[in-house]
């Protein structure tokens, strides 16, 4: 099979790499696989990609040694933070090629992808700027001694993303691991491989030293398995399901106790208090949990309504969520498309079911939308037992609540703790409820919010470590302290 594909998208024609990406060069896996990749609006293949297995992983980590100890040991923090310019304007140029393969493999909408791919952009361009900000401290500890501390790469950084924001988790992983002078090997999600392999494309044209970043495309169990055990990588950062993100602390565990950082599921709670804007709350609402077809780790999948409005927040969110335009994600109008792949859409229908059999209320959708392509109905569920499960879809589910204790009370209750929201027109509640939940995030009167430049992660269950702003560089940096003795004492 070839190495590249000419793909026709409604929006653009473009050519697709197709091999691993290793020490910038496009090549077949070892083992010679092959797998194919749908599109989830018509359920056909697009093409098929080569497959990286163990013995790819370790000429990838190869070369990513290589890099760390040779050429790029010698770049500078100006020339990498040049390097990650360069290669944020490229996305910016390529903007509508890489938004196109968004929405052919992952199904969001065009609008919704654009943003991600600009997104990424700002990500990369924003630790372009971090990476000769990157400081020790000089400590005073006596009068003979000098010492200071270094913030020293951590060596080959193993990264491993999810489906749902293809190219954005590309950018998140990426920028700080590069900022912080690292190597990477990143394995791309089995059901989204193509803009992995097309972003790798303008890392070369960036002019990035071979090696420094390799893409694979393949299976969890097979290339993402190895990556996490491999007794070469430094730092593995994950992003996914909670119940992978357990084996991969295992595996580093098991392996070399390389460091660990994990960004994994939630079970959000969205709490609209009595006095909030009703007209603000659902519309975040809205966007909160039907914002990329319910795909997201933060979705406000449980609103918890004050009882005071309940009636009329159910009945107006009823009405706005069947505003939603689902269809063909091309269109600019779409507002939802297709879920990711058939093994997510019979997982979030078999939810639905369960809910439906246990006697929850269905106030909207709760069927599938058509019958070609992965389409969920946007679903309104009340009077549904306290669920602790991550649906992953357009799912919610409204609750009622009495008061602040007890909506705090409710809004804690999983395992998760990912993010939150709080629905308020008082200030001193908004802060105090905010203080009270167990979340890496809380968005006050908005939802789902999230900026490059802030810290995102979760509490509990909901992963290790933070992604984003100047705490991302702490997981891709090692801290030395030296102590330069001054005097001539001896001991
Ligand atoms: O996730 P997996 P799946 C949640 C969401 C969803 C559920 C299942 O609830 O319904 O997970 O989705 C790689 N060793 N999230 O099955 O399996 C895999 O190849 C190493 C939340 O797609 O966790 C892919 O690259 N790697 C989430 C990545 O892990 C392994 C985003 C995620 O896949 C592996 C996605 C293994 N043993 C799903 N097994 C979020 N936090 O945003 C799989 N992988």
């Amino acid at each position: 099979m070839s190495l590249s594909a000419t793909i026709k998208t409604p929006l653009v024609t473009y050519e697709q790499p197709l091999g691993l990406f290793i020490n910038n060069e496009f090549v077949k896996g070892v083992e010679g696989k092959t797998f194919e990749t749908i599109n989830p609006t018509d359920e056909k293949p697009i093409v098929a990609v080569h497959e990286g297995t163990e013995k790819d992983i370790d000429i990838a980590v190869k070369a990513a040694r290589t890099a760390f100890e040779g050429a790029w040991h010698d770049v500078t923090p100006s020339q990498r933070s040049r390097l990650l310019i360069k290669l944020a304007e490229l996305f910016e140029r390529d903007l509508d090629i890489l938004a196109a393969i968004e929405v052919l493999d992952n199904g969001k909408s065009i609008t919704m992808a654009k943003s991600d791919v600009q997104n990424a952009a700002s990500c990369i361009r924003y630790y372009g700027g971090w990476a000769d900000k990157i400081h020790g401290q000089t400590i005073d500890t006596n009068n003979q001694t000098l010492s200071y501390t270094r913030h020293e790469a951590i060596g080959v950084c193993g990264q491993i993303i999810p489906w749902n924001f293809p190219i954005l988790m590309w950018s998140w992983k990426i920028g700080p691991a590069i900022a912080a002078g690292n190597t990477v090997v990143l394995k791309s999600a089995e059901q989204t491989p193509l803009s992995a392999l097309y972003a790798a494309k303008l890392i070369a044209e960036a002019g990035f030293p071979p090696g420094v970043i390799n893409i694979i495309s393949g299976f969890g169990r097979t290339a993402g398995a190895a990556l996490s055990s491999h007794m070469d990588v430094d730092k593995i950062a994950f992003t996914g399901s909670t119940l992978v993100g357990r084996t991969i602390l295992q595996a580093a565990a098991k392996s070399n106790l390389k460091k660990v950082t994990l960004e994994l599921g939630g079970k959000s709670p969205n709490i609209v208090f009595d006095d909030a804007d009703i007209d603000n709350a659902i519309s975040w609402a809205n966007f909160g949990i039907f914002y990329n077809h319910g795909q997201c780790c933060c979705a406000g999948s449980r609103v918890l309504v004050q009882e005071g409005i309940y009636d009329k927040f159910v009945a107006r969110f009823r009405e706005r969520a069947a505003k939603n335009q689902l269809g063909n994600p091309f269109e600019e109008s779409t507002f939802q498309g297709p879920q990711v792949s058939q093994l997510q859409f019979d997982r979030i229908m078999e939810y639905i079911d369960h809910g439906k059999n246990e006697g929850a209320t269905v106030a909207l959708g709760g069927e599938r939308h058509g019958d070609v392509g992965y389409f969920i109905q946007p679903t309104i569920f009340t009077d549904m037992k306290i669920s602790q499960e991550e649906i992953f879809g357009p799912v919610i589910v409204v609750q009622k609540f009495k008061d602040e204790a007890e909506a705090i009370k409710i809004g804690n209750s999983t395992a998760y703790g990912l993010a939150a929201g709080v629905h308020t027109s008082n200030v001193n509640t908004a802060i105090r409820v905010s203080n009270a939940l167990k979340a890496g995030t809380v968005w006050i009167n908005n939802y789902n919010l999230i900026s490059y430049q802030a810290p995102f992660g979760g509490y509990k269950t909901s992963g290790l470590g933070r992604e984003l702003g100047s705490y991302a560089l702490e997981n891709y940096t090692q801290v030395k302290t030296v102590h330069y003795r001054l005097g001539d004492a001896l001991f």
